[in-house]
């Protein structure tokens, strides 16, 4: 081989290098507190979201809608006011729950790509908060001015969170819901997103005095507030320690291809990355990695709870719900106070012949049984409360390690949908599968208790007992059918 061949094959290599292994290559997405250690990442990061905030609402890449994206209220003033080929980018967001991680992935991936354009810096890349490490805002995100004469604002600076959170206090008591433990991908996301994901969202949005839950507190404002993004990367990082644990996620490309997710780049062309590219079950996602797969992997240890008081007692009855499912109470609907309730479902007697013809069947031979807790609504959110956790069957008084009978959570954050008619969504329905736990505990052969213990952020106000959130059905459904 000659030498100039040689260099020129060489040199294509290298070409070939740098385009294909750039992925490979780009610096890995950093802990805030790493990241706050350089103050040139810190200045482009500013300068990045100063260009953003200081474009006009109509502009595609801009504050506004960068956050319609995700959700806009349907009482917003500005939004009217828009040019309606925006609304084609607007509310993309919870169309469809079980693409959660992949869509705020995607989310992620176009605004970093819109920061580092804009700030100048290629090498940008988002940084995460580890809010089980530190739960305090990252100090760059506090502060409204960046100088002593307080003439240069801060970029990173929402007037509209929790006071205190804003000066530094923690917004939650780190706790792990057990969720990074979950062998399945909904049980996972279920327990992260009812639990940690909501607590963050309602804490640094705090309570105003009408009991509204301000910019990141509810899912129509959150991405206003910049350290959404963080909180977001975090999240992606959990999925990424997940994987990383040998597990899998669904493929989801089919529902979100046919999707068509766009997110506009600064230049004039939109973002519309494919399910395929967004690795969901790669470590290195995008060829992106974090600075730590650090995560409570331990099983968090048990806190002990207190069983409110049985409220609500239903007789049993029989109703259809469609394929093969029979709901075992009538219709009930309960106002849930913010200090939780226990609601008591008696059972039809062992020899229902409704239930027989139902399932085919006595009722102990049912193979799927579910706690619905079906058209959810937020009433109210009491100060400091974050959502509730779920329980069957909780012993009354205090159980020390009540985790046998958590069967889920819920998260306020997750309630506070706009029900516009752009965008009509039906309120949450909550299913949790429980005929393991039934059944180990000797069948369906009693009344079944149903209870929800609130979850509270530091600074709540336990005292106060508003109906907080209702349920329109609250059922026990059973059926034949193989347990998905
Ligand atoms: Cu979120």
């Amino acid at each position: 081989m000659k030498r100039r061949t040689f260099v020129a094959l060489g040199a294509a290599g290298l070409t070939m290098a740098v385009s294909g292994g750039a992925r490979a290559q780009t610096a890995p997405r950093e802990d805030i507190q790493t990241f706050s250690r350089d103050p040139v990442k810190v200045a482009a990061l500013r300068l990045a979201f100063e260009k953003l905030g200081a474009r006009s609402p109509d502009q595609l890449v801009g504050w506004f809608n960068y956050a319609a994206i995700h959700g806009v209220p349907s009482n917003d003033p500005i939004a009217p006011t828009l040019p309606v080929s925006m609304r084609t980018y607007w509310r993309q967001c919870h169309r469809d729950e079980g693409q959660f991680f992949i869509w705020h992935r995607a989310y992620l991936a176009a605004l970093e790509r819109n920061l580092q354009t804009l700030s100048g810096m290629t090498g940008l890349r988002l940084p995460y908060w580890d809010w089980y490490k530190d739960p305090t805002l990252p100090t760059i995100f506090r502060g409204e001015f960046l100088d002593a004469a307080r003439t240069r604002r801060n970029p990173l600076y929402d007037p509209r969170r929790d006071a205190a959170v804003q000066a530094g206090q923690p917004v939650w008591t780190p706790a792990s819901s057990g969720a990074i433990d979950q062998p399945g991908f909904r049980e996972f996301q279920a327990d992260l997103g009812g639990s940690e994901h909501g607590d963050i969202h309602v804490g640094v949005g705090g309570w105003n005095e009408q009991g509204g839950l301000p910019d990141m507190g509810r899912v129509p404002t959150a991405a206003r507030d910049p350290i959404f993004w963080l909180h977001h990367c975090n999240i992606d990082r959990l999925l990424t320690a997940w994987i990383s644990r040998g597990r899998a996620a669904p493929d989801q490309s089919a529902a979100f291809d046919a999707a068509g997710y766009k997110f506009p780049l600064e230049g004039g062309a939109d973002f519309t990355p494919k399910a395929a590219a967004l690795d969901m079950n790669s470590r290195t996602p995008l060829g992106q990695a974090y600075e730590s797969l650090d995560a409570p992997f331990v099983a968090p240890p048990p806190r002990p709870v207190t069983r409110p008081p049985v409220t609500r007692r239903v007789g049993a009855g029989a109703r259809s719900m469609g394929r093969g499912a029979l709901a075992l109470n009538p219709p009930t609907s309960v106002a849930v106070p913010a200090q939780g309730l226990s609601v008591e479902i008696a059972l039809p007697a062992a020899g229902d012949r409704r239930v027989r013809d139902a399932l085919n069947a006595p009722l102990a031979r049912a193979t799927s049984v579910v706690v619905v807790l079906d058209n959810v609504t937020l009433e109210q959110s009491p100060k400091g409360l974050t959502g509730y956790d779920v329980f069957l069957n909780l012993p009354g008084g205090s159980t020390a390690n009540p985790a046998p009978y958590k069967i889920g959570a819920i998260s306020l954050f997750n309630l506070t949908m706009d029900h516009d008619h752009e965008a009509p969504m039906a309120a949450p329905v909550y299913r949790f599968q429980v005929v393991r736990q039934v059944r180990a505990r000797g069948g369906l052969t009693s009344s079944l208790i149903v209870t929800l213990v609130p979850r509270y952020g530091p600074r709540a106000d336990t005292a106060a007992n508003p109906p907080s959130i209702r349920v329109g059905d609250l059922r026990v459904e059973v059926s034949a059918n193989p347990v998905e």
